[in-house]
Parts: structure tokens; sequence; C-alpha cells
């Protein structure tokens, strides 16, 4: 058994996005070519650089992963995971209305849209189930997840925090 996370203390070494564009019905999704969770299904995203700010690099990460630019994005909630090999990673997400251009492959990722009513979550990380459907809904929220490896311990999600946490 794991110890359970203590998330009062609990303080992120790395920050990192993730973006997903809506248009009619459906939503821009990646088959996942490298980094973290490679071989998933996801949105895109990446980790924040040094000096840059979530929303930026939520931006920049979309742009070098698929060639587009999305529009009107806004925050849609955040996620805390702590992986038993240490790892504490922050996940900003992030919606958009639609995107400048259309998505193309690149060696990071292959785009496809999904329709809402059919999101692919067993391909997917074992907690999105758990949040995409306040995300679908619009509504901010907050998720904590504890991990090993590529499985899921224990986890909750809620309305999003006032503190963000950031660090
Ligand atoms: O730079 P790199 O691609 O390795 O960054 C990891 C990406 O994976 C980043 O966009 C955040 C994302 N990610 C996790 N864990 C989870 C998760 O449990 N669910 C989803 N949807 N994305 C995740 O690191």
């Amino acid at each position: 058994m794991e110890p359970p996370v203590d998330w009062s203390t609990w303080r992120p070494e790395k920050v990192a996005t993730l973006l997903f564009v809506f248009r009619e019905g459906e939503v821009l999704l990646i088959h996942k070519k490298r980094g973290l969770g490679a071989g998933k299904v996801n949105g895109p995203g990446g980790h924040v650089e040094d000096g840059e700010t979530p929303l930026a690099a939520a931006v920049r990460e979309v742009e070098e992963e698929l060639g587009i630019v999305p529009l009107a994005v806004e925050p849609a909630g955040e996620l805390r995971f702590q992986f038993t090999d240490g790892l504490a990673l922050l996940v900003h997400v992030f919606r958009a209305r639609g995107c400048r251009g259309e998505p193309r492959e690149t060696d990071e990722a292959a785009p496809f849209w999904a329709p809402l009513a059919a999101i692919p979550f067993d391909r997917m990380w074992a907690d999105d189930r758990l949040w995409f459907p306040w995300l679908l809904r619009g509504e901010p929220f907050s998720g904590r997840f504890l991990f090993d490896g590529e499985r899921l311990l224990s986890g909750e999600v809620g309305p999003r925090e006032s503190d963000s946490g950031a660090g």
C-alpha cells in the first residue's frame, strides 16, 4: 500500500499544460507519439518553460504539435499528479473554441476530431474519464491523483480550488 498523499503540503516540481479545441460536437485529440504518455490518446500539451505563463505554453504546444492557432482559449481546470517514483506534476487544462488552420500530423502528434459522445477513454490516461465530464460541461474543476507509473491508485475531482498551488 502506498501512503496517502498529503495534498495540503504538496508542491509541483513540474508544470505542464493540456489544451482541448472544441468545434460543433467534436473535440480535437491526438495520438501522442513521444514524451510522457506516448502511445496514448490525449490533448496536445507539454511542459511550461521558465518565464512562460501556462496559457502561453498551452498555445505554443498546440502550434508546435499540430500547426494550428487555438481561438478563444480559456482556463478549464487543473490536475495534480503525484507519482510513486516522486514526480509531482501540476497540469493546467485549457479549452479553446475552434482554431485557425487545419491540424496536421507532426513527429509529436497525430490529430483527429473525436465526437463528444465517443471519446476513446480506454486509450487515454485512467483519470481522464473522471474529469472530462467537467470539461465538457464547462465547469471549472480540480483533480488530484496518485499514479504508480500508468496505474491510477487513487484520486478525486471537484470544483476548482481558489488556491492554484502553481508554486
Ligand atoms: O512534455 P510531455 O509531453 O512529456 O508532457 C506530458 C504531457 O502529458 C502534458 O501535456 C501533460 C500530460 N499528462 C500527464 N498526465 C496526464 C493524465 O493523467 N491525463 C492527461 N490527459 N494528460 C496527462 O502528464
